[in-house]
């Protein structure tokens, strides 16, 4: 089990280096794979998506989309509480998500001038969903909320049917509760390659989103710039901040709780108290052998789980924010107070009664974070995803006359004879046509 490590401002960056080791792997083997199936479905289409159905998914399928019977069927299936719980948990999401939403704005208060910004829904997005044993009604709601509050015109989900050719009722129930529009029972390299390219059944969407297996992380790197992706994320992260105060099993059940993921999802807890570390790791022992998911989290803490023991607050938060992770928690008194420390996270959870699994479910910001350090630079999944913004100009003639010597100036600077002619050609003494009004 858990050795406590004891870190100190002077070897920060060499124990995160050398205990996170962000790996730049070579795929080549599963990339040529990806490249095959990806190939195939541009060529063959739905023939393509079938015979992979069979292959992979072990079902003969007749048809790709699922139907309103299905979906109606599912919905049987789902009992009045569970589907009031979907709603209540849909309802958080998408208020908080409602607040994300940017305006288009225009500034016309000089005379003569008009500049803006207009914010514009992508068209068609495709949401994966995955299948098997996986049941994520949340990844669901947390990829399909934000791209509806964006005003996306068609959502376009894809998940693998079992081998009966079916999808399990919590994912098509909250499919639904979310307003995709369409459904599909497609997986793997080869869905990611029918919402890219299109097939039959399939019109192509122009972004995708949504969390995959390495076949489907691949694929969506391969298409990108065909069409749009989300972010490729990594196994989950935790990374808990704990004074002396802080209650051992509270600690201990949060970071098991993202260790359940993955074999290789972190854990990590950074603490001023030497106590507190060690009471953290009997904890771990007594509650792994709790759960469900043992074999899978204990796999992760005894792979990537740390406990890490600080001087002071000071150098817990450089730690973490070299560490970067997907969710940070702080678990000290007056954890606020701390906030301003914090430069690079997902997202933040504030004291004790804010464990991570009520950002993973029910809250409302997304469980859709930067994981593997990525939190130095990008933004958890919102609806700023789903939309794009175009830029609006307009000079009348009066103002284009008072800065047309700058600009054709500029452009010469930059040997562009032609940019300058079209500014100067405006202002040429012709009798050419002058538009009226
Ligand atoms: N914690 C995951 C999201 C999730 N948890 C879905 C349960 N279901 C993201 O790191
Ligand atoms: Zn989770």
């Amino acid at each position: 089990m858990l050795e406590c490590i004891t870190v100190d401002e002077t070897n920060i960056d060499e124990i995160v280096s050398r205990n996170l080791e962000r790996e730049f792997d070579a795929f080549e083997e599963i990339d040529r794979a990806v490249q095959t199936i990806l190939e195939d479905v541009k060529k063959n289409g739905d023939q393509a998506l079938f015979d992979y159905s069979k292959t992979f998914d072990g079902v003969n399928l007749t048809s790709l989309k699922v139907s309103k019977r299905e979906k109606e069927e599912a919905l049987q299936q789902v009992s009045m509480e569970e589907l009031k719980l979907l709603q209540k948990a849909s309802d958080n999401i998408r208020r908080f998500h409602e607040k994300q939403v940017e305006k288009t704005w225009i500034d016309d208060n000089e005379d003569g001038k008009i500049l803006g910004q207009l914010i514009r829904p992508i068209d068609r997005v495709g949401l994966y969903v995955p299948g098997g044993k996986a049941i994520y009604p949340s990844s669901v709601f947390m990829n399909a909320i934000p791209a509806k509050v964006a005003g996306v015109s068609k959502i376009v989900m894809v998940t693998p049917p079992d081998r009966s050719g079916n999808i399990h009722p919590f994912t098509l129930a909250a499919a639904q509760i979310a307003g995709v529009d369409e459904i599909y029972k497609i997986g793997g390299a080869q869905a990611i390659g029918a919402l890219a390219f299109g097939t039959e059944s399939v019109r192509p969407v122009d972004k995708i989103v949504g969390p995959g297996n390495i076949y489907v992380a691949r694929a969506k790197r391969m298409v990108f710039g065909y069409v749009d992706i989300d972010m490729v994320a990594g196994p989950s992260e935790i990374c808990i901040i704990a004074d002396e105060g802080a209650n051992a099993k509270f600690v201990a059940a949060d970071l098991l709780s993202q260790a359940e993921h993955d074999e290789n999802a972190s854990a990590i807890l950074i603490t001023t108290s030497p106590t507190l570390a060690k009471n953290v790791r009997q904890q771990l022992i007594e509650q792994l052998d709790e759960l469900e998911r043992k074999e899978i989290a204990s796999a992760s803490i005894q792979n990537n789980g740390k406990l890490w023991i600080v001087d002071n607050l000071d150098v817990a938060f450089q730690l973490a924010n070299a560490i970067a992770p997907e969710h940070l928690e702080l678990m000290i008194s007056e954890p606020m107070a701390h906030l301003s420390k914090v430069r690079h996270a997902g997202a933040v959870f504030l004291g004790e009664y804010s464990p991570e699994p009520l950002g993973d479910y029910f809250a409302g910001p997304n469980h859709t974070l930067p994981t593997n350090g990525t939190a130095r630079f990008s933004s958890p999944l919102g609806v700023y995803d789903f939309v794009k913004k175009t830029s609006l100009i307009f000079y009348d003639r009066k103002q284009l006359c008072q800065v047309q010597q700058d600009i054709a100036e500029l452009a010469r600077m930059e040997g562009f004879t032609g940019h300058a002619k079209s500014i100067e050609v405006r202002f040429e003494k012709t009798d050419g046509h002058l538009r009226k009004g």
